[in-house]
């Protein structure tokens, strides 16, 4: 073995080593009641219930002022359920999921996550909001920003 192979393999090897697979430490977390406090090494706890926006289902008039001009954009209300549908088309996939990765950062941020199933140029999307089991204004903020996003 000449010595740049030798180096090569050494090299190899340590970087198998310093980077595995999976992550070596987990972060230690104790439960405490229905939050999750993290110590040590990360904290993984979701936000302080004051900092979550109070989301309540709309009321009637929200439905008319702010579910009405999604609907007029393409946006379904599901007959089966308070929660609306609709299909994005792309060009190609790395559209397709460049949108994705878009929405993915707002729900990230906003602690609000799409269902969605996607292939290749299409992204179908269904939004509600789990904790009131319907339609909030979370959904109209996230469904404005897909359409704002897809123009
Ligand atoms: N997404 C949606 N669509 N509805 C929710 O109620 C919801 C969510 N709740 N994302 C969040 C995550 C909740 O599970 C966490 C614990 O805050």
């Amino acid at each position: 073995m000449t010595l740049n192979r030798a180096w090569l393999k050494a090299a190899c090897l340590a970087a198998i080593h310093f980077h595995p697979a999976r992550p070596v430490h987990r972060a230690r977390v104790a439960i405490n009641a229905s939050r999750v406090v993290a110590t040590g090494y990360a904290t993984v706890s979701p936000p302080a219930p004051s900092k979550r926006k109070m989301a309540d289902k709309l009321n009637q008039d929200e439905r008319n002022s702010l579910l009405q001009p999604l609907l007029n954009a393409g946006w379904k209300v599901q007959s089966n359920r308070d929660a609306i549908e609709k299909e994005f088309m792309f060009k190609n996939f790395n559209e397709a999921f460049g949108f994705m990765s878009r929405v993915a950062l707002l729900a990230e941020k906003m602690d609000h996550h799409p269902e969605w199933f996607n292939v290749y140029n299409k992204v179908q999307v269904t939004l509600s909001s789990h904790d009131v089991n319907g339609l909030s204004k979370r959904d109209i903020k996230m469904a404005t920003f897909m359409n704002t996003l897809h123009q």
